[in-house]
């Protein structure tokens, strides 16, 4: 095999200088970004490998071009893996990534125009939920539930009564920022009043529901739900559909050739290896312990006196207020913490007044950190650290000092695919 480090050292030093440094980046600093992960070495691997010169348009036994036999071999394994996994009757793997997906659901079980209930976006819905400024908030008719004020929680009386005045054809939950778990029962009895179909997109814990760490829509009786394979799952960008079998067609249809040409079949391999792991112990263990952690990192920050959205979490992933808690805003917040190796992302709160590019909040997860074997004790000091930064005003000695801690603190743990 080549030594593609050395080719591209020596024939492409600029783009060989950014890996490196991407390469140190993930290395010695604390990723916190509830989206993101360490993904298996065989996966890098497998992205990296010749399934991506293969053009494999159509499912498993109908391609459109010759040459099938290992491409059908994986895509086969990675479903049968997938419905295994998910307790779900049909798996569609190809979905290029989270917005393909979202969008390949509603435009195969729905007809332009129809309405769709879901979840606003600065409440913690997605922008792929229906927000004004994506293509699918012009296609479709969404109506859009928010948290209730106080406690931050979802008013599942408020979204009967939205669901009652827009008459849905899909009711759509799931979320991108949102810190507490789902009452699937509940959405499935309103879906049901109105005659709406029921989707889930449980992209930012997929991996958490695989690992049986948190609950499976499909167990309440949803017609469908979508995972991008990369965040919690910790696998490939890319991104699951999971169906009933009676949607199965239409959702097929809908990937290709509706949506998509042909699929990346290097990200269908990727994905068909992190689902084997997905159904292990290890992997069991592995979600308890990012919920275990997202736990003690809020409880770490609550000491030190931060106001959190909701006031904790039950998932992966906590927003806290900085405005309220710090006065500083997202933006001000996240480059603060960026300076001490900390890696995050500002956000928007509940109807929040700031905009999007400044954000009154920051989110933060620990998928990443759990996978290099980060614990509960390491959350306490991860707390202090983003609490002394945020404290720190332009005190550059402080923050100076706060960064040198967080590089030497990272070295004791291995990045996957890295070290
Ligand atoms: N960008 C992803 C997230 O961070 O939540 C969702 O698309």
């Amino acid at each position: 095999m080549p030594d593609y480090r050395s080719i591209l050292e020596s024939n492409d030093p600029e783009v060989y200088a950014a890996l490196v440094g991407e390469e140190a980046r993930q290395r010695d600093g604390i990723e916190l970004i509830p989206s993101e992960n360490y993904t298996y070495p065989e996966v890098l691997a497998l992205l990296g490998s010749v399934f991506t010169n293969k053009y494999s348009e159509g499912y498993p036994g109908k391609r459109y071009y010759g040459g099938q036999e290992y491409t059908d071999a994986i895509e086969e394994i990675a479903r049968e893996r997938a419905r295994a996994v998910f307790r779900a009757e049909h798996a569609n793997v190809q979905p290029l990534s989270g917005s393909a997906m979202n969008q390949a659901v509603y435009l195969g079980l729905l007809e332009p125009g129809d309405p769709i209930l879901a979840m606003e976006l600065s409440h913690g819905g997605h922008l792929t939920h229906g927000a004004p400024v994506s293509h699918m908030g012009r296609i479709f008719n969404f109506a859009r539930y928010k948290t209730q004020p106080g406690d931050g929680a979802i008013d599942y009386d408020h979204v009967r009564d939205m669901a009652l005045e827009h008459r849905p054809k899909l009711l759509l939950c799931g979320y991108s920022s949102y810190p507490r778990d789902l009452d699937y029962a509940a959405f499935k009895r309103i879906a049901d009043e109105v005659g709406a179909l029921t989707m889930a997109d449980i992209s930012h814990y997929g991996g958490l529901v695989a690992g049986n760490a948190m609950a499976n829509p499909l167990d309440a009786g949803f017609d469908v739900i979508t995972t991008t394979t990369h965040k919690s799952l910790r696998g490939p960008r890319g991104g699951l559909i999971l169906c009933r079998e009676e949607f199965a067609k239409a959702i097929d249809s809908s990937v290709f050739p509706g949506l998509q040409g042909g699929p990346h079949m290097n990200q269908v391999a990727a994905t068909a290896v992190t689902l084997q792991h997905a159904a292990s112990d290890a992997f069991a263990s592995y979600s308890r312990a990012v919920l275990a952690n997202a736990k003690a990192l809020a409880a770490s920050l609550l000491e030190h006196g931060a106001t959190l959205v909701t006031g904790g979490t039950d998932n992966h992933m906590l927003v806290i207020d900085v405005i309220a808690s710090y006065g500083l805003d997202g933006r001000a917040a996240q480059a603060l913490l960026d300076g001490v190796g900390i890696t995050t992302n500002k956000q928007v709160t509940p109807d929040d007044p700031l905009p999007p590019f400044r954000g009154s909040g920051v989110r933060i997860g620990t998928p990443a950190a759990t996978t290099r074997g980060m614990g509960t004790q390491d959350m306490a000091r991860i707390g202090a650290w983003i609490d002394r930064a945020l404290r720190a005003g332009g005190d550059a000695k402080a923050l100076a000092a706060a960064a040198q801690e967080v590089r030497a603190f990272c070295q004791a743990f291995p990045v996957p695919g890295l070290d």
